[in-house]
């Protein structure tokens, strides 16, 4: 209808640890969108493939070395240059659906122990970025995750620095201003994540009119 056509998109991030199952879900979401006629697009951070991206890369894969703040910037970095990408599909009406955000950045980097680096100092350069209008937090427990076979290679791919990063994850959750997270069990059956991200995201398209035009992280 015309109304659909004037309804702006909505922006849906796929938070959790390494092994929640985020790219298989992100996957199967923007295909179920895509199946319902929904414009939907799917991106991840990091994104490897621009200039900024190929340092974040090397830095992952352990071939380069960076100061702790410096990689955490190039991060925050590589999402402030498709911040205005996002903004105009989402003004577009296209449902952008996000691998990753905000949350990962201030979490991973604070979750590396260094004294400098706080989860309040890693968090300021996000402050500004489109405000996800839902953020599906995939969490797993360590027991679910050690069933799910081994690490990859790349640095934060080891037990201690998941332990971190889930306890400061659940952290975050607590934070009064961060109401658009919601939980979901990433333990269960891929279908039943599925559907249980697919139903609060409806809910969400449903209702992007009623929240107002795309905010910005506070
Ligand atoms: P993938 O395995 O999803 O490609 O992530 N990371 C990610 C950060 O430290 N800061 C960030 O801002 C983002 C988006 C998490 C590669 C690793 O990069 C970490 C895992
Ligand atoms: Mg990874």
């Amino acid at each position: 209808s015309a109304i659909d056509k004037e309804k702006r998109g909505a922006l849906v991030v796929v938070e959790g640890l390494d092994r929640a199952g985020k790219s298989s879900q992100c996957e199967l979401l923007y295909k179920s969108l895509l199946g319902m006629n929904y414009k939907a697009k799917y991106i991840r951070f990091p994104d490897r493939s621009t200039p900024i991206g190929k340092q974040i890369d090397s830095y992952l894969r352990g071939d380069s070395q960076l100061d702790d703040h410096s990689i955490h910037l190039l991060f925050s970095a590589n999402r402030w240059e498709v911040a205005q990408s996002i903004q105009k599909d989402i003004a577009d009406g296209i449902t952008v659906i996000v691998d990753r955000y905000s949350y990962s950045g201030a979490v991973y980097s604070a979750a590396k122990g260094n004294p400098n680096l706080s989860l309040h100092w890693a968090w300021q350069p996000e402050v500004g970025l489109p405000r996800p209008d839902l953020c599906l937090f995939l969490s797993l427990s360590p027991e679910e995750a050690a069933k799910r076979g081994g690490y990859g290679v790349e640095r934060y791919e080891t037990d201690s620095m998941q332990k971190r990063v889930r306890d400061l994850f659940l952290s975050l959750l607590d934070l009064p201003h961060n109401d658009e997270i919601c939980v979901i069990d990433a333990g269960q059956s891929v279908d039943e994540v599925a559907q249980d991200i697919l139903e609060p995201v409806l809910e969400c398209m449903k209702n992007v009119d009623s929240i107002g035009p795309l905010k910005r992280l506070g």
